[in-house]
Protein backbone atom coordinates (compact mmCIF):
# COMPACT_ATOMS: atom_id res chain seq x y z
CA UNK A 1 0.00 0.00 0.00
CA UNK A 2 2.69 2.17 -0.94
CA UNK A 3 4.45 2.40 2.52
CA UNK A 4 1.09 3.02 4.34
CA UNK A 5 0.05 0.13 6.21
CA UNK A 6 -3.65 -0.81 6.31
CA UNK A 7 -4.56 0.85 10.05
CA UNK A 8 -2.84 3.93 8.44
CA UNK A 9 -4.89 3.28 5.35
CA UNK A 10 -8.23 3.28 7.40
CA UNK A 11 -7.36 6.08 9.47
CA UNK A 12 -7.02 8.08 6.83
CA UNK A 13 -10.26 6.90 5.25
CA UNK A 14 -11.81 7.96 8.20
CA UNK A 15 -10.17 11.27 8.71
CA UNK A 16 -10.63 12.39 5.42
CA UNK A 17 -14.04 10.88 4.63
CA UNK A 18 -12.85 9.91 1.58
CA UNK A 19 -14.87 6.80 1.32
CA UNK A 20 -17.93 5.58 3.73
CA UNK A 21 -17.04 5.67 7.44
CA UNK A 22 -19.04 2.22 7.87
CA UNK A 23 -18.62 0.99 11.24
CA UNK A 24 -17.11 -1.79 9.99
CA UNK A 25 -13.92 0.66 9.46
CA UNK A 26 -14.24 1.85 12.74
CA UNK A 27 -14.42 -1.65 13.99
CA UNK A 28 -10.90 -2.40 12.29
CA UNK A 29 -9.27 0.05 13.11
CA UNK A 30 -9.93 -0.15 17.05
CA UNK A 31 -8.66 -4.10 16.74
CA UNK A 32 -5.90 -2.94 14.68
CA UNK A 33 -4.56 -0.37 17.22
CA UNK A 34 -4.99 -2.60 20.16
CA UNK A 35 -3.23 -5.69 18.17
CA UNK A 36 -6.06 -8.19 19.20
CA UNK A 37 -6.56 -10.07 16.64
CA UNK A 38 -5.88 -10.25 12.56
CA UNK A 39 -9.08 -8.53 11.36
CA UNK A 40 -6.85 -7.43 8.67
CA UNK A 41 -8.93 -7.52 5.89
CA UNK A 42 -12.65 -6.91 5.46
CA UNK A 43 -15.05 -9.27 6.51
CA UNK A 44 -16.64 -11.14 3.98
CA UNK A 45 -20.99 -10.76 3.55
CA UNK A 46 -23.68 -12.68 2.59
CA UNK A 47 -24.62 -11.50 -0.87
CA UNK A 48 -28.51 -11.16 -1.94
CA UNK A 49 -30.79 -14.48 -1.91
CA UNK A 50 -32.64 -15.40 -4.93
CA UNK A 51 -31.56 -19.09 -5.54
CA UNK A 52 -33.62 -21.87 -5.71
CA UNK A 53 -31.54 -25.07 -4.69
CA UNK A 54 -32.15 -29.03 -4.19
CA UNK A 55 -30.65 -31.42 -1.47
CA UNK A 56 -31.20 -34.70 -0.41
CA UNK A 57 -31.39 -35.56 3.33
CA UNK A 58 -31.77 -39.04 5.45
CA UNK A 59 -32.94 -39.81 8.63
CA UNK A 60 -30.67 -42.69 9.43
CA UNK A 61 -30.43 -45.04 12.83
CA UNK A 62 -26.99 -44.50 13.93
CA UNK A 63 -24.95 -47.77 15.36
CA UNK A 64 -25.13 -47.06 18.98
CA UNK A 65 -29.49 -46.75 18.78
CA UNK A 66 -29.15 -42.64 18.72
CA UNK A 67 -30.65 -41.52 15.54
CA UNK A 68 -29.18 -38.49 12.67
CA UNK A 69 -29.99 -36.68 9.83
CA UNK A 70 -27.29 -36.29 6.86
CA UNK A 71 -26.63 -35.29 3.70
CA UNK A 72 -25.26 -38.62 2.67
CA UNK A 73 -26.39 -42.19 2.97
CA UNK A 74 -23.99 -43.21 5.87
CA UNK A 75 -23.08 -39.58 6.78
CA UNK A 76 -25.46 -38.98 9.58
CA UNK A 77 -24.39 -37.02 12.16
CA UNK A 78 -25.59 -35.47 15.27
CA UNK A 79 -26.71 -32.84 15.63
CA UNK A 80 -27.49 -32.94 11.61
CA UNK A 81 -25.63 -30.92 8.78
CA UNK A 82 -25.84 -27.27 9.04
CA UNK A 83 -28.28 -25.99 6.23
CA UNK A 84 -27.58 -22.09 5.34
CA UNK A 85 -29.91 -19.84 3.21
CA UNK A 86 -29.79 -16.10 2.05
CA UNK A 87 -32.88 -14.37 2.37
CA UNK A 88 -34.76 -15.07 -0.50
CA UNK A 89 -33.65 -18.57 -1.32
CA UNK A 90 -36.03 -21.71 -1.91
CA UNK A 91 -34.98 -24.92 -0.85
CA UNK A 92 -36.00 -28.10 -2.12
CA UNK A 93 -35.46 -31.22 -0.01
CA UNK A 94 -35.67 -34.94 -0.50
CA UNK A 95 -35.95 -36.18 2.40
CA UNK A 96 -35.92 -40.25 2.45
CA UNK A 97 -36.62 -42.06 5.92
CA UNK A 98 -34.41 -45.16 6.04
CA UNK A 99 -35.20 -46.25 9.51
CA UNK A 100 -38.12 -48.47 10.19
CA UNK A 101 -40.24 -46.14 11.99
CA UNK A 102 -41.66 -43.08 10.41
CA UNK A 103 -40.05 -40.12 11.14
CA UNK A 104 -40.25 -36.38 9.38
CA UNK A 105 -38.52 -32.79 8.57
CA UNK A 106 -40.19 -29.89 10.61
CA UNK A 107 -38.18 -26.64 10.42
CA UNK A 108 -38.57 -23.55 12.51
CA UNK A 109 -38.49 -19.60 11.41
CA UNK A 110 -38.86 -20.03 7.65
CA UNK A 111 -41.31 -20.35 4.99
CA UNK A 112 -43.52 -23.52 4.10
CA UNK A 113 -46.94 -24.45 3.27
CA UNK A 114 -48.44 -27.18 5.32
CA UNK A 115 -47.57 -29.93 3.03
CA UNK A 116 -44.15 -29.63 4.36
CA UNK A 117 -45.22 -29.07 7.68
CA UNK A 118 -43.62 -32.55 8.70
CA UNK A 119 -46.41 -33.89 11.18
CA UNK A 120 -48.61 -36.73 10.91
CA UNK A 121 -51.48 -34.26 11.58
CA UNK A 122 -50.91 -32.34 8.23
CA UNK A 123 -49.81 -36.14 6.45
CA UNK A 124 -46.42 -34.42 6.15
CA UNK A 125 -44.58 -37.53 7.91
CA UNK A 126 -42.71 -40.09 6.05
CA UNK A 127 -42.85 -43.97 6.47
CA UNK A 128 -40.28 -46.15 6.40
CA UNK A 129 -38.51 -46.28 3.52
CA UNK A 130 -40.03 -43.53 1.92
CA UNK A 131 -38.89 -40.17 0.26
CA UNK A 132 -40.93 -36.90 0.51
CA UNK A 133 -39.84 -33.48 -0.73
CA UNK A 134 -40.29 -30.80 1.81
CA UNK A 135 -40.05 -26.96 0.63
CA UNK A 136 -38.59 -24.56 2.54
CA UNK A 137 -38.60 -20.75 1.56
CA UNK A 138 -37.11 -17.24 2.94
CA UNK A 139 -37.85 -13.95 2.27
CA UNK A 140 -36.34 -10.51 2.56
CA UNK A 141 -38.13 -7.55 5.17
CA UNK A 142 -40.19 -5.33 3.72
CA UNK A 143 -43.42 -3.49 3.62
CA UNK A 144 -46.70 -4.55 3.71
CA UNK A 145 -49.66 -2.98 1.75
CA UNK A 146 -50.95 -2.10 5.10
CA UNK A 147 -48.20 -0.02 5.97
CA UNK A 148 -46.53 -2.31 8.60
CA UNK A 149 -43.40 -3.97 8.64
CA UNK A 150 -42.63 -7.60 8.00
CA UNK A 151 -39.98 -8.97 9.50
CA UNK A 152 -37.19 -11.13 6.90
CA UNK A 153 -36.54 -14.61 7.60
CA UNK A 154 -33.16 -13.89 8.11
CA UNK A 155 -31.77 -15.53 11.85
CA UNK A 156 -30.50 -18.56 13.56
CA UNK A 157 -33.13 -21.49 13.45
CA UNK A 158 -33.28 -25.43 13.72
CA UNK A 159 -35.31 -28.56 12.11
CA UNK A 160 -36.13 -31.70 13.58
CA UNK A 161 -38.40 -34.92 13.44
CA UNK A 162 -41.99 -34.50 14.72
CA UNK A 163 -43.03 -38.11 14.12
CA UNK A 164 -40.71 -40.49 16.01
CA UNK A 165 -42.35 -42.00 19.43
CA UNK A 166 -45.35 -39.33 19.64
CA UNK A 167 -47.06 -36.67 17.83
CA UNK A 168 -44.34 -34.37 18.84
CA UNK A 169 -41.36 -36.73 17.61
CA UNK A 170 -40.82 -36.60 21.61
CA UNK A 171 -38.17 -39.72 21.07
CA UNK A 172 -36.70 -38.33 17.52
CA UNK A 173 -35.33 -35.26 18.88
CA UNK A 174 -33.99 -37.29 21.95
CA UNK A 175 -31.94 -39.40 19.84
CA UNK A 176 -30.49 -37.26 17.87
CA UNK A 177 -32.70 -36.02 14.73
CA UNK A 178 -32.08 -32.05 14.77
CA UNK A 179 -29.91 -29.25 13.46
CA UNK A 180 -28.89 -25.81 12.55
CA UNK A 181 -30.36 -23.43 9.58
CA UNK A 182 -28.66 -19.94 9.45
CA UNK A 183 -30.53 -17.52 7.14
CA UNK A 184 -28.53 -14.98 6.26
CA UNK A 185 -29.55 -11.31 5.25
CA UNK A 186 -27.51 -9.25 2.19
CA UNK A 187 -24.79 -7.55 3.93
CA UNK A 188 -24.51 -10.22 7.58
CA UNK A 189 -20.93 -10.54 7.97
CA UNK A 190 -19.83 -14.60 7.43
CA UNK A 191 -17.73 -16.50 9.37
CA UNK A 192 -14.32 -18.23 8.93
CA UNK A 193 -16.19 -21.42 10.68
CA UNK A 194 -19.53 -22.67 12.50
CA UNK A 195 -20.04 -24.39 15.25
CA UNK A 196 -23.42 -25.93 16.60
CA UNK A 197 -23.83 -26.41 20.58
CA UNK A 198 -27.27 -28.46 21.18
CA UNK A 199 -28.40 -28.40 24.66
CA UNK A 200 -30.42 -31.82 24.91
CA UNK A 201 -31.63 -32.64 27.72
CA UNK A 202 -28.54 -33.06 29.74
CA UNK A 203 -26.42 -33.57 27.11
CA UNK A 204 -24.77 -31.48 24.62
CA UNK A 205 -25.15 -32.82 21.31
CA UNK A 206 -25.99 -36.04 22.39
CA UNK A 207 -22.33 -36.51 23.44
CA UNK A 208 -21.76 -38.61 26.89
CA UNK A 209 -21.53 -35.99 29.37
CA UNK A 210 -18.22 -34.71 30.60
CA UNK A 211 -16.93 -35.67 27.12
CA UNK A 212 -17.45 -32.31 25.18
CA UNK A 213 -17.71 -31.78 21.99
CA UNK A 214 -14.77 -29.39 21.86
CA UNK A 215 -14.41 -26.76 19.14
CA UNK A 216 -10.91 -26.08 17.07
CA UNK A 217 -10.01 -22.29 16.26
CA UNK A 218 -7.17 -20.44 15.83
CA UNK A 219 -6.24 -16.87 17.51
CA UNK A 220 -8.02 -14.30 15.00
CA UNK A 221 -10.51 -16.38 13.55
CA UNK A 222 -14.04 -15.42 13.44
CA UNK A 223 -15.94 -18.00 14.87
CA UNK A 224 -19.95 -18.41 14.51
CA UNK A 225 -21.94 -20.33 17.25
CA UNK A 226 -25.48 -21.88 16.96
CA UNK A 227 -27.04 -22.22 19.83
CA UNK A 228 -30.17 -24.72 19.94
CA UNK A 229 -31.87 -26.21 23.13
CA UNK A 230 -34.34 -29.76 23.17
CA UNK A 231 -35.64 -31.20 25.87
CA UNK A 232 -37.22 -30.95 29.00
CA UNK A 233 -35.35 -28.16 30.85
CA UNK A 234 -34.30 -24.94 30.95
CA UNK A 235 -30.41 -23.87 30.44
CA UNK A 236 -27.56 -20.72 30.61
CA UNK A 237 -25.09 -21.11 28.00
CA UNK A 238 -21.83 -19.55 28.98
CA UNK A 239 -18.90 -18.97 26.89
CA UNK A 240 -15.12 -18.12 28.77
CA UNK A 241 -13.53 -15.34 27.42
CA UNK A 242 -15.59 -14.02 24.95
CA UNK A 243 -18.93 -12.21 24.53
CA UNK A 244 -21.77 -11.22 22.00
CA UNK A 245 -24.67 -9.00 21.23
CA UNK A 246 -28.27 -10.37 22.17
CA UNK A 247 -29.30 -9.51 18.91
CA UNK A 248 -30.50 -11.49 15.65
CA UNK A 249 -26.80 -11.68 14.59
CA UNK A 250 -25.00 -11.53 17.96
CA UNK A 251 -23.39 -8.45 16.72
CA UNK A 252 -23.08 -4.92 17.15
CA UNK A 253 -24.00 -2.81 14.13
CA UNK A 254 -21.80 0.08 15.25
CA UNK A 255 -21.37 2.46 18.20
CA UNK A 256 -25.25 3.16 18.76
CA UNK A 257 -26.21 -0.16 18.44
CA UNK A 258 -28.32 -0.52 21.64
CA UNK A 259 -28.12 -4.09 22.07
CA UNK A 260 -26.96 -5.67 25.29
CA UNK A 261 -23.52 -7.58 25.42
CA UNK A 262 -23.79 -10.81 26.72
CA UNK A 263 -21.23 -13.68 27.44
CA UNK A 264 -24.48 -15.81 29.43
CA UNK A 265 -28.35 -15.93 28.13
CA UNK A 266 -30.71 -18.28 29.01
CA UNK A 267 -32.57 -21.13 27.02
CA UNK A 268 -35.47 -23.34 26.82
CA UNK A 269 -36.61 -26.24 24.88
CA UNK A 270 -37.13 -25.04 21.14
CA UNK A 271 -34.77 -21.85 22.09
CA UNK A 272 -32.02 -21.22 19.23
CA UNK A 273 -29.82 -18.22 18.78
CA UNK A 274 -26.57 -17.31 17.45
CA UNK A 275 -23.38 -15.11 17.27
CA UNK A 276 -19.93 -14.81 16.01
CA UNK A 277 -16.46 -14.21 18.11
CA UNK A 278 -12.98 -13.62 16.79
CA UNK A 279 -11.42 -16.30 18.60
CA UNK A 280 -9.14 -14.83 21.53
CA UNK A 281 -9.70 -11.63 20.58
CA UNK A 282 -7.74 -9.49 23.59
CA UNK A 283 -7.59 -12.34 25.78
CA UNK A 284 -5.47 -14.65 23.36
CA UNK A 285 -4.96 -18.70 23.13
CA UNK A 286 -6.65 -21.07 25.51
CA UNK A 287 -8.34 -23.49 26.38
CA UNK A 288 -11.73 -21.56 26.90
CA UNK A 289 -14.76 -23.28 28.41
CA UNK A 290 -18.24 -23.20 27.43
CA UNK A 291 -21.20 -24.66 29.47
CA UNK A 292 -24.64 -24.68 30.73
CA UNK A 293 -24.49 -22.32 33.74
CA UNK A 294 -26.90 -24.05 35.85
CA UNK A 295 -25.01 -25.03 38.64
CA UNK A 296 -26.05 -28.73 38.64
CA UNK A 297 -25.97 -29.41 34.74
CA UNK A 298 -22.63 -28.19 35.01
CA UNK A 299 -21.40 -30.44 37.48
CA UNK A 300 -23.72 -33.19 35.27
CA UNK A 301 -20.91 -32.91 33.09
CA UNK A 302 -22.84 -30.11 30.68
CA UNK A 303 -19.25 -28.71 29.52
CA UNK A 304 -17.21 -28.05 26.15
CA UNK A 305 -13.90 -26.37 24.94
CA UNK A 306 -13.53 -23.74 22.29
CA UNK A 307 -9.86 -24.50 22.20
CA UNK A 308 -8.14 -21.13 21.23
CA UNK A 309 -4.91 -22.08 19.45
CA UNK A 310 -1.80 -19.58 18.68
CA UNK A 311 -0.74 -19.47 15.02
CA UNK A 312 1.83 -22.47 16.29
CA UNK A 313 -1.23 -24.61 17.41
CA UNK A 314 -0.20 -24.77 20.55
CA UNK A 315 -2.73 -23.94 23.69
CA UNK A 316 -1.17 -22.28 26.52
CA UNK A 317 -1.70 -24.23 29.87
CA UNK A 318 -3.91 -26.62 28.61
CA UNK A 319 -3.31 -30.62 29.10
CA UNK A 320 -6.05 -32.68 27.83
CA UNK A 321 -7.39 -35.37 30.50
CA UNK A 322 -7.56 -37.67 27.75
CA UNK A 323 -6.89 -37.89 24.14
CA UNK A 324 -10.07 -36.90 22.14
CA UNK A 325 -10.75 -35.60 18.59
CA UNK A 326 -11.95 -32.09 18.25
CA UNK A 327 -14.96 -31.98 16.11
CA UNK A 328 -17.26 -29.38 14.45
CA UNK A 329 -20.68 -29.54 13.22
CA UNK A 330 -21.21 -27.49 10.44
CA UNK A 331 -18.38 -28.92 8.84
CA UNK A 332 -20.39 -29.47 5.65
CA UNK A 333 -22.93 -27.18 4.56
CA UNK A 334 -25.62 -27.06 2.22
CA UNK A 335 -24.59 -24.87 -0.89
CU1 LIG B 1 -28.53 -26.64 31.85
Amino acid sequence: MDGMDRRGFNRRMLLGGAAAATSLSVAIETVGTSGAASAATQARTAPAGGQVRHIKMYAEKLPDGQMGYGFEKGKASIPGPLIELNEGDTLHIEFENTMDVAASLHVHGLDYEISSDGTRLSRSDVEPGGTRTYTWRTHAPGLRKDGTWRAGSAGYWHYHDHVVGTEHGTVGVRKGLYGPVIVRRKGDVLPDKTVTVVFNDLLINNKPAHSGPHFDATVGDRVEFVVITHGEYYHTFHLHGHRWADNRTGMLTGPDDPSQVVDNKIVGPADSFGFQVVAGEGVGAGAWMYHCHVQSHSDMGMVGLFLVRRTDGTIPGYEPHEPHTTEESGASHAH
